[in-house]
C-alpha cells in the first residue's frame, strides 16, 4: 500500500510538479538568519520585513497546517537555445507587456539585443503553478477526506526555498537558491499548507563543495558568504525596484533588461 505521504506526492507530480516532497509545519530555525538579512534589502522588497510571525512558522499562515507540501516546477531544460526561445517571444517588450510584467528599466530594454531570463518567457509562473497546486489541492482533498489546505507560489509570507530545502527538493546554493541534482536552478518554487500529518522528508546536504563559479559570474558583485546583496542585484533592478538603475550597475548589465541569470547560468547543476 501506498503510504500517505508519497500518494500526495504522486498526486502533485499528475498535476504537473516536477518533483515534491513534503516539509514539517514547524517553526523555522533560518528564520533568524533570514530576519537578519532581510533588515537590510533594498527598499522595493521592503515588505519582506512584513509578517514575520507568518514567515517563521506557516502554523502562523495556515493555523491547521500540519504538514507542507512543497513542489518544484522546472522551466529550462538543459537542450533549450535561448537565442530560439527568446525569438518565440515575437519581440522581448512586447511579449513582457503582453503577459502582464512591469518593464522597470526601459532604456535597457530598449537596447540592441536586450535579453529577458528565463523564467519570464512564457506565461506568468503565478498562474500556471497556482493552478496546478489547485488542481493538486482538489484530488488531494477528494481522496482525503477532511483534508483543507492552502497553495503559495511567491507572493504569500513563506520562506519557500528553505521549505523546499527541508523537503529534500534541493540543496541552497552560493547564488542563494534551492538547486536540486536533476534540474540545477531553473526552477519555480510553490506549494500547499496541508493540515495532514505527514511524514517529512529529508533535507539536502549542500553540495556546492568549493564551486564558487557564481559568486565570480555576478558583474556587480552581489553575491558574498551565501547571501545576495540584494541592492546589487540586477534582478532586482530590473524587476522590482522603482527607482532608475544606478549607471554604474547599468554598465554591467550584460544584455539582461528583465531579470537576470548570470548566476544560474554560471551553475554547473543547471548544465
Ligand atoms: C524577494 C525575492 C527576490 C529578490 C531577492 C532575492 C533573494 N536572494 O532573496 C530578487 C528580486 C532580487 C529576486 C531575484 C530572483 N529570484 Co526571487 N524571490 C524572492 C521571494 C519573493 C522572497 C525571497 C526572500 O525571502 N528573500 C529575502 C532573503 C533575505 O532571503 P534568503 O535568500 O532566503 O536569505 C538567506 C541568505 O541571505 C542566507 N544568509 C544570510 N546571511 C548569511 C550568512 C552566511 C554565512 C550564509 C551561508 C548564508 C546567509 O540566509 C538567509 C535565510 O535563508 C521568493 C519567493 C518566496 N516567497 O520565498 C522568490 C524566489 C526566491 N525567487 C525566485 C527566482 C526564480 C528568482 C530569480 C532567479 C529570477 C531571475 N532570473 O531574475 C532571481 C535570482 C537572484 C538570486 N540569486 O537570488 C524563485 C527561486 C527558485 C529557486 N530555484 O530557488 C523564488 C522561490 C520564487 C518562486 N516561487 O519560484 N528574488
Amino acid at each position: 500500500m501506498v503510504s500517505a505521504e508519497n500518494r500526495i506526492k504522486e498526486i502533485a507530480l499528475a498535476c504537473g510538479a516536477s518533483a515534491a516532497g513534503v516539509a514539517p509545519a514547524a517553526e523555522l530555525v533560518e528564520f533568524k538568519r533570514f530576519s537578519e538579512a532581510a533588515a537590510a534589502v533594498p527598499p522595493g522588497l521592503a515588505y519582506l520585513n512584513r509578517e514575520p510571525l507568518r514567515r517563521k512558522n506557516i502554523k502562523n499562515w495556515f493555523p491547521a497546517a500540519e504538514a507542507v507540501l512543497v513542489c518544484s516546477f522546472r522551466y529550462w531544460e538543459p537542450g533549450m537555445n535561448y537565442a530560439e526561445e527568446l525569438a518565440k517571444t515575437g519581440g522581448a517588450a512586447a511579449f513582457l507587456e503582453r503577459t502582464g510584467r512591469k518593464v522597470k528599466q526601459p532604456e535597457l530594454l530598449a537596447a540592441p539585443g536586450a535579453k529577458i531570463s528565463r523564467y519570464a518567457l512564457s506565461r506568468d509562473y503565478h498562474l500556471t503553478v497556482k493552478e496546478k497546486l489547485s488542481a493538486a489541492l482538489e484530488a488531494i482533498k477528494k481522496e482525503f477526506p477532511g483534508a483543507e489546505g492552502k497553495t503559495f507560489c511567491d507572493t504569500s509570507p513563506v520562506l519557500e526555498k528553505e521549505l523546499a530545502r527541508l523537503a529534500g527538493l534541493g540543496f541552497r546554493g552560493k547564488n542563494t537558491l534551492l538547486v536540486s541534482w536533476e534540474s540545477g536552478s531553473y526552477l519555480f518554487i510553490g506549494g500547499i499548507a496541508l493540515n495532514l500529518k505527514l511524514k517529512p522528508d529529508t533535507p539536502a546536504a549542500d553540495s556546492c563543495g568549493s564551486c564558487e563559479l557564481c559568486v565570480k559570474a555576478c558583474p556587480t558583485g552581489a553575491l558574498k558568504d551565501g547571501a545576495l546583496d540584494a541592492g546589487l542585484c540586477l534582478s532586482y533592478w530590473t524587476t522590482q525596484a522603482k527607482e532608475k538603475i544606478p549607471a554604474a550597475l547599468a554598465a554591467k548589465a550584460s544584455g539582461y533588461a528583465y531579470g537576470c541569470d548570470l548566476c544560474q547560468e554560471a551553475c554547473p547543476w543547471g548544465r
